[in-house]
């Protein structure tokens, strides 16, 4: 089973995260989403509109999802790989190169990035 990974906080989900999603869960047969915690996001400087839980939720919702865990380090991605026996780490290439280091352990993909919209944005017309 080829196993995909992908991270991120997921705040006011949008059709960028739909998107990214969809395209995450087509690299494989199964999707793990680690949602950064709100510990996390702080360390992020990310101030969130809706809890972790709340975006914890919403992202189980979503039918490319099949499972979510926590995401609570910068640290953590290779124990994941390893311990969730990951085939393909992805990410939007907004994040390009940043996590090429995960290559001696996994397929590393950089999806195109939905362009038009982000969650800093939508918080603008909150
Ligand atoms: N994304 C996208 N298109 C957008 C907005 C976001 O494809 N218009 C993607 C991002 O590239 C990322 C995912 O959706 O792959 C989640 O985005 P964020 O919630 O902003 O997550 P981020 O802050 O990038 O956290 O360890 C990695 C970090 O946790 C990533």
């Amino acid at each position: 089973m080829n196993k995909v990974i992908t991270y991120g906080t997921f705040d006011t989900f949008h059709y960028g995260h739909l998107c990214l999603l969809k395209a995450a869960r087509e690299l494989g047969d199964h999707l793990t989403v680690a949602v950064s915690t709100d510990e996390f996001n702080n360390t992020k400087g990310k101030k969130c509109v809706f809890d972790f839980k709340q975006r914890q939720q919403w992202v189980n919702s979503i039918k490319y999802v099949d499972m979510t865990i926590m995401e609570e380090n910068w640290e953590q991605k290779i124990n994941d790989i390893v311990e969730h026996n990951i085939s393909t780490f992805t990410i939007g290439d907004d994040w390009k190169g940043r996590f090429d280091f995960l290559q001696d352990y996994c397929e590393v993909v950089y999806l195109p990035r939905t362009v038009g919209i982000s969650s800093t944005g939508i918080k603008g017309l909150l």
